[in-house]
């Protein structure tokens, strides 16, 4: 038996794979496994690469829960085939299915990757190839025969990161990404360098388990000086709705007047969940530290603490398509379930 490293590339979409279209010229998915053939670097790797690839490849600005279910799904029914797990995805929300992932797949003991490029594998100047070969020389990595990371990551730009800690900052650079409240777990240079003190604590061996089904009657709701009563209504009674995400000021801060407190307060007596997380780019949310967070502290409001948007709006699908109850609710998604927070 072979002791290379079995990776599975599983491709989604996204630009990294595009071609122009030739009577619109806009960017397009393309069928990856021919370009794939065209990357003879690959063979160079001390691993051995299959590829699976969605039978439509989409833009990432199209993907959805049933698409994560699919790349959920994808890995589950390969799991014990293979060492680690490489996702070929657009960039533009690999943030948000990097934490979606993280959440779905509960005890993994292997490597699931994210990444893709700014510029098609295709181009002259692509980011994709360094993109793309770091990440599956990643995934492959080992030690005592088992996968050296265990954990959902994004690797773009010389950098791998815990996957539902980052965050798409830029629409042009190759840096795409960052992650801001987490150091990355690789550095890319002339030598890997390995940050293996900031992974995932090792759990007890257990079975993968997949959570397949999310629960999307949520919202997120940016909070801007001037924001209406009436606009703040209308979203807390959307029918079914159970969680929003509300992206408030500095360390959780929001106005104090009393209608603001009062709908927030109706609205979590019938059973919504509010999640406080800072629309900063870094940093935490330290509910009580100001007087304009205590009143959202009493009534209820759920403390997202240092998670990034994505991480929160993609825990509260997953948390609430599991039967929690109410009362533990709050205490839950406050905790760390896949160092998503502090
Ligand atoms: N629109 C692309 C996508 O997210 C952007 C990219 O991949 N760089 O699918």
């Amino acid at each position: 038996m072979s002791s290379k490293a079995k990776i599975l590339l599983i491709y989604t979409g996204g630009t990294i794979g595009m071609r122009k279209d030739f009577e619109t010229g806009a960017l397009k998915a393309f069928n990856f496994s021919k370009l794939l053939l065209r990357i003879p670097e690959l063979q160079q790797l001390d691993c051995e690469i299959e590829t699976i690839s969605f039978d439509k490849p989409i833009d990432s600005s199209n993907m959805n829960p049933e698409n994560w279910m699919k790349t959920a799904t994808i890995i589950e029914d390969n799991y014990d085939a293979f060492d680690g797990f490489v996702v070929l995805h657009g960039s533009d929300t690999m943030s948000y299915s990097a934490s979606a992932l993280s959440f779905m797949l509960e005890s993994l003991s292997k490597p699931v990757i994210f990444t893709g490029s700014q510029l098609p594998i295709g181009d002259l100047r692509t980011d994709a190839k360094e993109n793309l070969i770091t990440a599956i020389q990643i995934a492959s990595l080992q030690e005592n025969g088992l996968p050296l990371i265990k954990e959902v990551c994004l690797y773009f730009e010389y950098k791998l990161y815990r996957g539902n800690r980052t965050t798409k900052i830029n629409a042009e650079h190759f840096k795409a990404f960052t992650s801001p409240n987490y150091p990355e777990l690789v550095e890319s240079g002339v030598h890997l360098k390995i940050n293996s003190e900031l992974f995932l604590p090792v759990q007890r061996v257990r079975k993968l388990k997949v959570h397949k089904h999310l629960d999307n009657n949520v919202a997120i709701v940016k909070m801007f000086p001037g924001m209406s009563e009436m606009v703040l209504t209308a979203i807390l009674t959307i029918p079914k709705l159970k969680g929003i995400v509300l992206e408030t000021y500095g360390a959780g801060n929001a106005p104090t007047e009393d209608w603001f407190i009062n709908l927030l307060s109706t609205a979590i007596e019938k059973g919504l969940h509010i999640i406080n997380v800072t629309q900063c780019s870094g940093g935490s949310v330290s509910m009580g530290q100001y007087e304009t967070s205590s009143a959202m502290k009493k009534i209820g409001v759920i403390s997202g603490k240092d998670i990034t948007t994505e991480a929160a709006i993609t825990k509260l699908m997953y948390l609430l398509s599991q039967k929690i109850a109410p009362k533990d609710f709050k205490t839950i998604f406050e905790t760390s379930l896949r160092g998503e927070m502090i």
